[in-house]
């Protein structure tokens, strides 16, 4: 096969190593001088001139074109059944004028040092220096406050979403560095699924958020009814952790195809609602748990629950029909007790059940509904009701909660784990405190609480701990002035750092709040490997370096060994190995598992300049995987991780930590604010999805901006009938408020929101009118001025990015001109 690489799985296909060598040989793939490999490798080999070099991203594997050095084009990779629309925005994050440059410090802190005027942080007043001087600045700053204050007044956590590559992952280089040179506090969980990751494991005996679900091909033979439950897998599965494959892409065109039921419960009509052309029910948001709750009521009352399914695979049940039906607290959670609070009418949701029980249906669920208050609650509910509905295990129902991530259901090939840096490198001798475990860990989401009360305490997960009083922050591959919530608190509890440290290669708000900014290299300036689908994991790719790296920047890799060089622990930081030793070393570890599995790999060379990624075979199992099939065909064997090792509709576990805010069941809790709640200040709640061209707050720097702002800034959707009401028109540019901050935003006024919600998207950049100044107008739109900080409950401690109510006004006056995207005062661009 000339196009694909030259690998087979002896033990599955039945092609045997001499047939597979003799193909190799065929195709130069063992090293044979075939014309066809050079040519290839020809092509690959010129960064710096002139080449058209495949790597990968985000966004998907492309082809990147290089004229003179510079890339002038990118190509999506011909397997890639649905190339994202978004490459030429990475084309543009390479050049474009928010590009980091050369190291740059904040000048108060550099005449007056650590702490000094912290409240300038974000006036963008910086000085270059040389990387020289920035390197030694901050390895002088590490050693002296890990010396004056120990390891635990480091903070290091440093979440986000970087780029892919095993190589590059800065924040392992992070932990790596910090690791070596005495620790630092770090964190658990992230902002994607952590009121989720936390209950599941509760509930199903394991964190099931990242876990593959029932894949596709059963999908599309099996189900009948298929629901999205605030899920919108047509934008989100354009991305990957690692390089997305985009297999969920065919599949949902064939279930469009077959015509299976499609049904969307959303506050917006979303893309993939409109994709199916699906049934739409618009609750009001945040009203999820009630909902389910009716249609628990219904099936119960109405004797559609699978009662054996429940008394073989769950426990707990009994102790939650009387909350359901009230005889415990005297309120039935039926159909018209439920209608009350999520606005979809009784007769509606009495007919949902009746439906579910009636076909094959699939619970997919999307994330959104647990980055709430008491988010916690909504994936313990939809378990609960897939577990009622009893078709858990079987062909094309049960639940599924990664359909929309990163192309959760495409099969998985079945090739080796391609390992990557690890963060624990081997201790330089001496270094006891490893042992005696300097490392503290927060919860993600609670790092402005830490930074506001050192030393307090705080519940997380049956555990009471003390928040370590944390001096210095040390970020690398994230952008908390963008995705953590409530910035105008977080702008206050920053300012109690004596530094803050960034690398980055966008200016990016985190970058301007910083003291120190080292400038980094994009992926397409370093060589890297990594694999093609986090699910699918149906190729390994090589990231060959596209370009030199631009201006000053440096890779994170080189920057932390300098800084480990000066510190005095440069060898254990590289372990004496170089960037290509590396990769060649993950790519020879993956080769050997290969071979525990009777596949042979070709070696390092070859593949390294073949331009091609090398693909690895998916068997007949992987295609018809189902999700807990072998729990239900024997519950004992293959018991789950919870403590009965059933799922768990009752929590003992849970009950034993005795939370207010997280009861021992799933149960209907009103978050602090909501639509139609009954102490609510503000009258539209936003929903801050994730963008459609943007992954989070990447790629908002670029040209990609001009396809969707409104007057220059993020959009803001809106029903007619709210902007009626106050006198807004399509494109008016509006000033969104509440109690907590306020920003700018253009109205895109449509049908496709439900009345009393608006849509801004989280990932716009902050641009504060007034640097530095907490309650400043946001130029731009960043919408977590305006979302809670506040954790989901004691639980899991994760963030309510999905919980804001605010007011809209038009904007009068004349609008500050968006600043963010140009480079700060001084820093060359
Ligand atoms: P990104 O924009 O991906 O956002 O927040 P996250 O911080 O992950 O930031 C990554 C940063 O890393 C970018 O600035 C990029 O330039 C930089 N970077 C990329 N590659 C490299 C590299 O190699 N080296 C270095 N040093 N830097 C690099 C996302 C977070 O936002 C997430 S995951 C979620 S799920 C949350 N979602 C919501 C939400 O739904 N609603 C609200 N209101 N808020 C949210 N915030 C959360
Ligand atoms: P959201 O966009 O927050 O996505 O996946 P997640 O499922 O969390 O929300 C999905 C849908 O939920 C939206 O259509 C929204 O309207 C709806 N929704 C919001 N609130 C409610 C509610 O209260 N009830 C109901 N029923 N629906 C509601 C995010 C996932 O996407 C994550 S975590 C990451 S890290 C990635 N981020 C991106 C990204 O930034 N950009 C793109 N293009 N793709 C991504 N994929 C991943």
């Amino acid at each position: 096969m000339p196009n694909e690489n030259n690998y087979r799985d002896t033990g599955a296909s039945g092609v045997s190593r001499r047939r597979f060598i003799q193909g190799a040989l065929a195709t130069g793939a063992l090293g044979a001088a075939s014309p066809a490999l050079l040519a290839a490798g020809a092509r690959a080999q010129g960064a710096g001139g002139n080449a058209e070099i495949l790597t990968g991203s985000h966004w998907g594997a492309f082809y990147a074109k290089v004229e003179g050095g510079r890339v002038t084009g990118l190509r999506p990779w011909e397997k890639d059944p649905r190339p994202s629309h978004m490459l030429p925005g990475v084309l543009d994050s390479i050049y474009s004028p928010t590009r980091i440059r050369y190291p740059m410090v904040r000048r108060a802190w550099l005449e007056h040092g650590p702490g000094a005027d912290t409240a300038g942080r974000g006036k963008g007043d910086f000085v270059r220096v040389s990387w020289e001087k920035a390197l030694d600045l901050v390895a002088k700053e590490l050693d002296r406050v890990r010396r004056k204050h120990g390891p635990t007044s480091i903070f290091a956590g440093s979440y986000g979403w970087k780029s892919p590559g095993k190589l590059h992952n800065c924040q392992t280089l992070l932990s790596r560095a910090l690791t070596v040179n005495g620790g630092f506090v770090s964190r658990s969980g992230d902002y994607s699924t952590g009121a989720a990751q936390v209950i599941l494991p509760y509930v199903v005996g394991s964190i099931d958020v990242y876990e593959q679900p029932t894949v596709w091909p059963v999908v599309v033979e099996h189900t009948e009814l298929l629901v999205f439950w605030g899920a919108d897998p047509v934008v989100t599965n354009q991305i990957g952790w690692q390089v997305p494959d985009h297999g969920a892409f065919p599949a949902m065109d064939a279930v469009k195809q077959k015509g299976i039921k499609v049904l969307c419960i959303d506050p917006v009509r979303n893309d993939t609602c409109r994709f199916f052309g699906a049934e739409w029910l618009a609750p009001r948001p945040q009203t999820d748990v009630a909902l389910m709750l009716g249609i628990a009521h219904t099936l119960y009352t109405e004797n559609l629950h699978d009662a054996k399914f429940l008394a073989r695979y769950t426990t707990g049940f009994d102790r939650f029909v009387p909350y359901l039906t009230g005889k415990s607290d005297g309120v039935p959670k039926d159909a018209k007790w439920a209608s009350e609070i999520c606005e979809i009418p009784a007769d509606t949701i009495r007919d949902l059940a009746r439906r579910f029980a009636s076909k094959r249906t699939m619970l997919a669920g999307g994330w959104s509904i647990q980055r709430q208050h008491h988010g916690e609650q909504a994936h313990w509910m939809m378990v609960t009701l897939a577990a009622m509905l009893g078709q858990i295990g079987l062909p094309g129902g049960g639940y599924g909660f990664t359909y929309h991530y990163a192309n959760g259901g495409s099969p998985t090939a079945t090739g080796p784990v391609l390992p990557g840096i690890v963060g624990g490198a081997k201790p330089p001798p001496g270094s006891e405190w490893l042992e005696a475990g300097g490392t503290e860990t927060i919860p993600v989401a609670r790092v402005v609480e830490m930074l506001e009360n050192p030393g307090k305490p705080y519940d997380h997960n049956g555990r009471r701990a003390n928040y370590p009083d944390v001096r210095l922050a040390y970020w690398v591959g994230g952008n908390p002035f963008m995705h953590h919530q409530d910035r105008n608190r977080m702008l206050k509890a920053w300012q109690k750092l004596d530094t803050f440290i960034v690398h980055d290669f966008q200016w990016t708000a985190t970058a301007r709040h910083a003291d120190i900014v080292l400038p980094c290299t994009t992926s397409y300036e370093r060589n890297d490997i990594e694999g093609i689908g986090d699910y699918a994991m149906s190729h390994i790719l090589a990231m060959r370096k596209v370009i030199d790296p631009v201006y000053e920047s440096r890779n994170d890799y080189d920057i932390f060994a300098s800084i480990c060089e000066r510190l005095g622990t440069g060898k254990a930081f590289t372990e004496g190995r170089d960037e290509m030793g590396w990769i060649r070393s993950f790519y020879e570890a993956a080769r050997v598992q290969a071979r525990g599995k009777r596949m042979e790999m070709p070696v390092f060379d070859v593949f390294w300049n073949s331009n091609k990624p090398l693909a690895f075979p998916i068997s007949e199992e992987a295609k018809g995987y189902i999700r807990h099939k072998s729990f239900r065909d024997d519950p004992l064997l293959n018991a789950l991780g919870t403590a009965s090792g059933r799922i768990e509709i009752y929590s003992s576990n849970i009950a034993r930590m005795k939370y207010d805010d997280c009861p021992p069941h799933p149960t209907w809790m009103e978050p602090i604010e909501r639509l139609g709640g009954p102490t609510t200040k503000y009258p539209l709640h936003i929903v801050s999805s994730h963008p459609k061209s943007r992954l989070h707050s990447q790629l908002c720097g670029t040209v990609l901006r001009e396809s969707y702002a409104i007057q220059g800034r993020e959009p803001c959707l809106m029903n007619p009938e709210d902007a009626r009401r106050r006198g807004i028109a399509d494109g008016d540019l509006v000033r969104v408020f509440n109690d907590r901050g306020q920003m700018l935003a253009g109205v895109r006024l449509t049908d496709d929101i439900r009345p009393g919600a608006i849509r801004v998207c989280e990932g716009a950049w902050y641009d504060p009118a007034e640097g530095g100044k907490p309650g400043t107008l946001c130029r731009y739109g960043d919408v977590n001025n305006l979302t809670t900080g506040i954790g989901t409950s004691k639980l899991a401690q994760a963030n309510c990015g999905h919980t804001a109510m605010a007011d809209v006004e038009k904007f009068k006056g004349t609008p500050p001109p968006v600043e963010v995207f140009k480079a700060p005062r001084g820093a060359g661009g």
